[in-house]
């Protein structure tokens, strides 16, 4: 888990810090603006064809240690977060050593038990991902996720350390790894154990309602393989070989990859090349892009105030430059699949505020990294708002009826602006998310040939666009009196 003792850890990692200030620089700021996202990368849809905008907290890193290997929630905490952030995405973490605790033998009665879990969110409307974590490879070389007789460190050590970053380079760590990758002599190659239990997972999911995809594997490690090797290699197989099991058994859902963590976390370029949906290319294709973002400054323990926050400020721009390049080439929609930090930091609020902005310039969804009650979470030990609940709790667009073409929130003038173009086939309202802290009497929109319906149960705002719309539609939204 992301543990709070962020600051001062990286004792010998000034070298890291300046290697990667050269490649920003190598990278380039994204002087040339950016790319607008309708006519870049695509949307998530839902079953009405309407654009999704996804956004909702990872729940949760209490899984990743939990004998049970499932996240520390009850259902009440659902309902109190839909309550809370008006949610309608989590990125639900589940563990390969979970799945499959021995070789080929599926532990069905721990998928029943995700069922459960996603039945709760499903109730109240939130879609879900289920994300087959790892970090560190798995608890046999110190880390999460793999199974302990998938886990081939060759007796080399892993020492524990302060930092658990660093685990990912100690010399079992890396053998572990390199046997998953196959990339060793005489290694075995787990990737097609990984695929059979992605499709064992897809194969119990397919038919469920609230499960909109699944994300194949958390921030990719190459081990001794690292970088366009890495990605275009191994990694690249592996998720083919994967997309194609899932594909077997689950036709519809969405296949989310993310890039090598190590570099695309930071803003660095990624080298993960197309990869091809047995479903069908271009509007038919459901694969996903979900990078992490967690610009190195802040790693190093930084809050969003000052040098620091320029230092912030010039890491998004490579990032979203980076970002949109890779969802082009993927023909890919973009989900932010982590983002977050310790509250407690000076400026957490305002870096909060400025993703979530960004977010909606590339049109990408957000999942908030994490449900973890403390001070990474909107809420804390006692379950109380930190100061991260109310800069999270924004108002969002939930489902846009078309393509959407921009919308942005200006917190200063309470105003939410939206507009977007008409798609055959598409059914159903636009909904609004609008919480009681802006919009406490619920909202008003305005916009030719638009109605608004408020639904103060949800606090949903559904618009609905009158006949002739062709050239597209544009509204705002503002607070009723
Ligand atoms: O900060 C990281 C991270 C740093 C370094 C490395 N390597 C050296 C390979 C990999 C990853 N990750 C960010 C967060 N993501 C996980 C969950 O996915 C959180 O617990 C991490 O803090």
């Amino acid at each position: 888990m992301r543990l709070g003792a962020r600051v001062g850890r990286w004792g010998a990692a000034v070298s890291v810090l300046a290697v990667a200030a050269a490649l920003l620089v190598a990278v380039g700021p994204a002087g040339a603006g950016p790319v607008r996202t309708a006519s870049g990368h695509r949307w998530i849809t839902d079953d009405q064809g309407r654009a999704l905008v996804l956004t909702g907290l990872n729940t949760a890193s209490s899984a990743k240690s939990r004998p049970d290997g499932l996240p520390w929630i009850k259902e009440g905490d659902v309902q109190r977060e839909a309550d809370a952030l008006g949610s309608n995405f989590v990125r639900f973490l589940i563990q390969w050593r979970s799945v499959e605790p021995e070789p080929g033998a599926y532990d069905d009665g721990y998928l029943d038990r995700v069922a459960e879990r996603v039945r709760w969110y499903g109730a109240r409307g939130i879609h879900v991902m289920l994300d087959l974590h790892q970090d560190v490879y798995g608890p046999a070389v110190k880390g999460n996720g793999a199974p302990a007789w998938a886990t081939e460190a060759d007796g080399l050590p892993v020492a524990e350390r302060g930092q658990w970053e660093l685990k990912y380079i100690e010399p079992g760590t890396v053998r572990a790894f390199d046997h998953f990758w196959g990339t060793r002599p005489g290694g075995r190659d787990l990737r097609a154990h990984y695929a059979a239990a992605w499709a064992h997972v897809a194969a119990r999911f397919a038919d469920d309602p609230a499960v909109l995809g699944y994300n194949l594997m958390n921030e990719p490690f190459g081990g001794s393989v690292q970088g366009p090797a890495f990605e275009a290699g191994p990694l690249a197989a592996l998720y083919r070989q994967t997309i194609d099991a899932v594909r077997a058994v689950d036709r519809d859902s969405w296949i989310f990859v993310e890039p090598e963590a190590v570099s695309a976390n930071w803003g660095l370029p990624s080298a993960l090349p197309y990869l091809p949906d047995p479903r069908g290319d271009g509007e038919d294709a459901r694969i996903a892009y979900a990078p992490h973002l967690y610009p190195l400054p802040m790693d190093l323990g930084g809050g969003y105030t000052g040098d620091t926050a320029t230092w912030v400020d010039r890491t998004l721009a490579s990032w979203r430059e980076q970002t949109e390049k890779t969802a082009r080439r993927l023909g890919a929609p973009v989900l932010i699949g982590e983002y977050g930090l310790d509250a407690t930091l000076p400026g957490a609020p305002a870096y909060v505020a400025r993703v979530r902005a960004m977010a909606d310039e590339l049109g990408a969804g957000t999942a908030y990294w994490s449900n973890d009650p403390g001070s990474w979470a909107p809420w804390d030990q006692n379950l109380r708002p930190t100061a991260l609940l109310p800069v999270l709790d924004r108002p969002q667009p939930r489902a846009v009826a078309g393509d959407p073409v921009a919308y942005a929130w200006d917190a200063e003038s309470r105003t939410l602006t939206l507009s977007w173009r008409p798609k055959p086939g598409v059914r159903g309202d636009t909904e609004v998310y609008l919480p009681a802290r802006s919009f406490p009497h619920g909202g008003l929109v305005t916009g030719s040939g638009v109605a608004g319906a408020w639904d103060s149960k949800s606090r949903t705002l559904h618009i609905t666009s009158g006949a002739d719309g062709a050239g597209g539609t544009s509204v705002r939204i503002r607070p009723a009196p």
